[in-house]
């Protein structure tokens, strides 16, 4: 008897269904298509709307409002040659092209390319390189990029060359007619430095250089390089943009046409690209992006003034101060001044820095920043351990200094958190 109802249950829905399909004519499907749902993002509009929707049109096949993860590796051609715009997915994939649009337009850029990891979008741009040219780059940045820079393309004939940029004296008298690109990193990991991009893209004006600006630290959201004329853009998409400490990813976002065709050649052609997933991934991030850099910005403050007035802490690195050296700087060239925080102990040893770091119960030990959670690292002996300790001392990155990436949780809970692991 059950058994019979449910049968008359299944087929009734069926039919329902069926009169539903039957009433969506294939007229109704053609207008469907051609609807276009397509918001027109322009450079008028503002971060969180651009945020939101550039890059991101509903599906077209079924209206899916978020753009689907295509986990495929590849696509049907009619006959050779005969495709819809995507052949092979190291080459395309439509996730990731919906990502590098909306990357693109988060700083202000014409295009945007994706790469496996911020080194491998570094790496990218070292390979548009000739053996013989040199490069100069800043003596305090994230030490995975000093190791690939001293490590692997020294080997292959470019030649580096580490200065103090804060001083565009520095950089000045370092460029000749070999010189082919300044790396920059501002604000620099660990050490919070600013360096002024206009002041660097002044120095080259009109010179075959190019200038790239490492903007981790800042997220397209408190600065925006190419606005301030760097050539190129570079992102650990890790850290603020992706925001989850879910997703190893890099990018690079770009005006130059050509350069662009030549960064996308070396994306498909060494093929350190992300898959589908993690771009869906990210795009869920960049979402967020403006609302969460507002709280890291809001409790890096609150947390860099806590740590300044605290009798144990000696130096406490962070733009936000006044006398910090690059603070006037870091007023013209961003928006807010992030949560990024680095201090040092009156008490300046590493066992007194260690035992802060196993006490703390929010601030977890662990490398990466730019996530939701607040993290702590200790760069002398995690990120930056690859560069020689003699260099890491010229830049004042000190045995015992402990880097905070301070989180979106509440204020008041962090700075108990530090008030129990100073003692
Ligand atoms: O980890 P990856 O996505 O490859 O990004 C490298 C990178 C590049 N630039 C800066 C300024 C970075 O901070 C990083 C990675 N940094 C860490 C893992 C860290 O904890 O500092």
């Amino acid at each position: 008897m059950i058994d019979n109802y449910r049968h008359i249950l299944k087929l009734s829905n069926r039919c329902y269904v069926n009169k539903l399909i039957n009433k969506f004519t294939f007229a109704d499907l053609i207008k469907y298509r051609k609807k276009n749902f397509q918001i027109n993002i322009d450079s008028k509009m503002k971060f969180g709307t651009k945020a939101i929707h550039a890059g991101q049109e509903p599906d077209p096949s079924t209206g899916a409002i978020m753009t689907p993860i295509y986990q495929t590796s590849t696509y049907v051609q009619a006959s050779p040659g005969d495709h819809k715009g995507y052949e092979y997915s190291r080459t395309q994939n439509p996730t990731r092209h919906a990502l590098e649009k909306n990357l693109a337009a988060l700083e202000n850029a014409k295009h945007g390319l994706v790469f496996g990891s911020g080194l491998a979008a570094t790496d990218a741009v070292m390979k548009t390189l000739q053996p013989g040219d040199e490069i100069i780059s800043t003596n305090d940045l994230y030490g995975g990029t000093y190791r690939l820079f001293t490590k692997i393309f020294e080997g292959f004939g470019l030649k580096f060359h580490f200065v103090n940029m804060t001083d565009l004296e520095n950089i000045k008298s370092r460029i000749n007619e070999k010189t082919k690109l300044i790396w920059v990193e501002t604000p620099t990991n660990p050490m919070m430095s600013i360096i002024d991009i206009s002041g660097v893209a002044d120095l080259i004006n009109g010179k075959n250089i190019k200038l790239v600006v490492d903007n981790t630290f800042s997220s397209p959201y408190l600065q925006n390089p190419i606005d301030k004329g760097a050539d190129i853009v570079m992102h650990s998409v890790t850290k603020y943009i992706a925001g989850h400490s879910d997703v190893v990813m890099g990018a690079l976002m770009l005006n130059d046409d050509e350069l662009k065709d030549k960064l996308a050649f070396i994306q498909n052609a060494s093929g350190a690209i992300p898959g589908p997933q993690d771009a869906f991934l990210v795009l869920r991030g960049t979402k967020t992006l403006h609302i969460r850099m507002q709280r890291h910005s809001e409790n890096g403050k609150e947390i860099a003034h806590y740590l300044k007035n605290h009798p144990k802490v000696d130096k406490v690195y962070w733009p936000g101060f006044e006398d910090h050296p690059g603070h006037e700087i870091a007023k013209k060239q961003m928006r807010d001044f992030g949560g990024m925080i680095s201090f040092t102990m009156k008490d300046d040893s590493v066992e007194y820095a260690t035992k802060i770091l196993e006490r703390f119960k929010l601030f977890r030990l662990a490398e990466s920043l730019g996530g939701v959670e607040s993290l702590s690292g200790h760069p002398a002996s995690m990120t930056h351990a690859s560069i020689p300790r003699e260099e890491r001392l010229k830049s004042g990155l000190k045995d015992s200094l402990i880097r905070l990436s301070v989180g979106i949780e509440d204020a008041e809970d962090l700075i108990a958190d530090l008030e129990q692991a100073l003692g």
